[in-house]
């Protein structure tokens, strides 16, 4: 089993200066991936986190290759002229044979300069740039694979682009990082070329891995056991994963985003990866730690306003005591569980249920799929509430004024006579128009495949419908989150901040942006084991539930054990006073500084370091390649115990069916933070505090 390397404590100082022994000015960096400004996953937030952090080391040297769209450019492009030599030579060179190659800033953090290449502009070269690769690997693309055929042409124009920069680099050394399958190409053509460049190949996810897990096959089991070239062949994926792999075989240092994504590399690709590059995020910190506490109030404010709109006429919940929790992401139903997400929500509901719980729970699924635009019924919820809301405000209006004239005249209205008959009718004509027929629905647009789709299927098979009897109420959200959208007017950060928790039981997930975005702003959420984030935090954190991470055992468990253990987290997560929720919300934040590029970076760096030496060694050392340090760095149990300020949370996962029903009033939030930083043993700790055991296994079956 591959092993993680640790941060050290010492590293969490400062900037670590690796490139310190790499003279960055006689060195030109490359990175190529199709996400270059152009969003589809989570390859682009690699990119545009890291872009901050790569461009303060490298600062003119440093290049992002990627493909041009227009409405893309023009968004987010500002054109300028290369100031380098070489690149604007080698633009210029490209654009005289026939090619559309542009240059600029890309209008992020560090704003580092961008080539982009138009692919469709070279489309007529398809045929014999095949004819080009299928002399260099002997890899045939079929013609109607069309995506497969759009990445040779970036990879044909990628190589191109790097011989002619190195044909004119005035003794610079050249580094190239390639990610992703979709961007090897590049790096198959130039090392048959035979070009002067250090090549990294990172991989995000393998092909086969994708499609396996989606397939819910058993794969972590089987790691050893697929025939790989059948499994691709019978998926009609054949060639791309002979792209992957020859890939990855021929760059000189191999990275991954995760040790179980390394694992599963050294399966699928049959490579072990040199170098696990960890995804961090640009983490930007508020000088005062009560401002994210203030933005999920502000933030969860718009969510409720909407959730008034959605249930109007079945409003009959507290919304004060009401969570917010979401699954956001590629609508890949198993891979990124939410069919088991579902399925322990089908169990949720039924505890707080049977328990009698006040607390009600919407659930939001934020995962594009294919529509007819939003439905009446949600749009009318909307409207319904604008409608309320301006009737209460107009006969508030109305009462005021009068109240005002009696005052002045030095009088107590009257209060039976202050409204009169119009005011009443309108108020009840306004009343009138919230009852409805229906339930408040599950989905907020016209599905396409209503009838096939999974979440909707699963809903309908558990009964998840909004009842009122319901406590969780469920909301699928099949488009992602836009600040201009007539129904839910935000965009993905201020709605993460308004939530209560994030849940990504991911059955398959490299790394996983979702949980770590949450994070950094603060929100706790659920991962699992089978994920790279949450086997990083497992590695670093003593104790992540304590600060809100969630790990579901999706390796070792049967899937209904897994269901039930995440039932309990949410259970527990429902169980929490307002103060609780703060505090972890607190611990939660403090962990931003570990997923932060300026620390993560250093794994680009050693293993740019480390392609340097393997591809110019006479004039890079080995020596200066040795790993980032592996002495190990773990966030500690937090002080002041029990981490998880529960009724039914605790620490961690093995004993989290253990409660205390009375902890709500022990802890002060303040001390406890004093308390924290000093790293002061909490007087209050509850270690000791006798804990009424109750079991939950077995109160699940509905
Ligand atoms: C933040 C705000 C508090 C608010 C709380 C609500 O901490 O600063 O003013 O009371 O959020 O928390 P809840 O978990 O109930 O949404
Ligand atoms: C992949 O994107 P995905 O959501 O298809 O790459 C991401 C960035 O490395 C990673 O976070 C994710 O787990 C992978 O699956």
């Amino acid at each position: 089993m591959l092993r993680g390397r640790s941060l050290s404590v010492t590293s969490l100082g400062g900037l670590p200066r690796w490139e310190a022994g790499l003279p960055v000015e006689d060195l030109l960096l490359f990175e190529v991936a199709w996400e270059v400004t152009n969003k589809v996953g989570g390859i682009y937030t690699v990119i545009q986190t890291k872009a901050k952090t790569t461009a303060d080391e490298w600062g003119d040297n440093y290049f992002l290759l990627g493909p041009y769209f227009e409405h893309n450019v023009k968004t987010q492009v500002e054109q300028c002229e290369p100031v380098n030599d070489a690149v604007r030579r080698a633009v210029d060179v490209m654009n005289k044979h026939g090619c559309q190659v542009h240059f600029g800033r890309w209008l992020i953090e560090g704003s580092p300069y961008v080539v982009l290449f138009d692919i469709s502009y070279s489309a007529q070269n398809l045929d014999t740039w095949k004819g080009d690769f299928w002399e260099a690997c002997n890899v045939g693309i079929p013609y109607h694979d069309q995506e497969a055929n759009e990445m040779l042409i970036f990879g044909s124009l990628t190589a191109w682009f790097l011989k002619e920069v190195t044909d004119h680099a005035d003794g610079k050394h050249v580094i190239v990082q390639f990610h992703e399958w979709q961007a090897g190409t590049g790096l198959i053509l130039s090392r048959a070329r035979k070009l002067p460049i250090a090549t990294v190949f990172t991989t995000h996810a393998t092909l086969l891995g994708r499609y396996l897990c989606a397939a819910n096959i058993d794969f972590y089991n089987h790691l050893d056991k697929f025939n790989i070239d059948k499994e691709a062949g019978e998926r009609q994926i054949y060639h791309r994963y002979c792209m992957e792999r020859a890939s990855v075989h021929c760059a000189h240092v191999f990275t991954t985003v995760s040790e179980i994504t390394a694992i599963e590399a050294e399966h699928m690709l049959k490579r072990k990866p040199d170098v696990i590059t960890p995804n961090g995020l640009n983490v930007k910190k508020f000088s005062a730690v009560h401002e994210f506490q203030n933005l999920h109030a502000m933030y969860k404010a718009r969510i409720q306003d909407f959730v008034r709109g959605h249930f109007y006429g079945h409003l009959d919940f507290d919304l004060e005591k009401t969570l917010f929790l979401f699954i956001a992401g590629r609508y890949e139903f198993s891979n990124k569980g939410a069919d088991i997400f579902l399925e322990s929500l089908s169990r949720l509901n039924f505890l707080l249920r049977m328990h009698k719980s006040d607390v009600t729970v919407v659930v939001f699924f934020i995962m594009p799929a294919k529509t007819n635009n939003f439905n009446v019924e949600t749009l009318k919820g909307q409207a319904v509430r604008k409608q309320l809301w301006d009737t209460a405000h107009s006969v508030k209006e109305k009462f005021g004024k009068k109240l005002y004239d009696a005052l002045l005249r030095g009088e107590i209205p009257d209060m039976n006579n202050i409204l009169d008959r119009d005011d009443l009718t309108i108020m009840k004509r306004a009343i009138f128009s919230t009852q409805r027929q229906s339930l408040p629905p599950v989905t907020t647009h016209n599905m396409i495949d209503d009838s096939t789709d999974p979440i909707l299927s699963t809903i309908r098979r558990i009964g998840l419908f909004n009842s009122r009897t319901d406590r969780v109420k469920v909301i699928l959200h099949p488009e992602f989150l836009s600040s201009t959208s007539p129904l839910l007017p935000m965009d993905y950060e201020e709605f993460v901040r308004g939530c209560h928790l994030g849940v990504f039981p991911s059955y398959y997930e490299p790394w996983g942006y979702t949980p770590a975005e949450c994070t950094v702003m603060g929100i706790p959420s659920v991962t699992t084991n089978l994920s790279g984030f949450g086997c990083f935090m497992e590695e670093h954190v003593t104790d992540p539930t304590a600060y809100g991470i969630y790990i579901v055992d999706r390796r070792f468990r049967s899937l209904d054990d897994s269901c039930n253990q995440l039932t309990r987290f949410l259970y527990g997560f429902c169980k929490q006073s307002r103060r609780q929720r703060i505090i972890q919300r607190n611990r939660t934040e403090r962990l931003s500084d570990l997923l932060d590029w300026r620390y993560l970076g250093r794994y680009y760096q050693h293993a740019r370091h480390l392609t340097l030496s393997r591809a110019f060694p006479d004039k890079f050392h080995t020596e200066t390649t040795s790993p980032p340090m592996t002495e190990g760095f773990k966030y500690p149990r937090p002080s002041s115990v029990p981490p998880s300020p529960s009724g039914s949370q605790v620490s961690s996962p093995q004993s989290s069916d253990v409660e205390d029903e009375n902890e709500d009033e022990r802890y002060d939030e303040e001390e406890e933070a004093e308390r924290d930083r000093l790293n002061i043993k909490s007087p209050l700790s509850l270690n000791h505090v006798p804990r009424v055991k109750k079991k939950l296994h077995g109160e699940y079956k509905n």
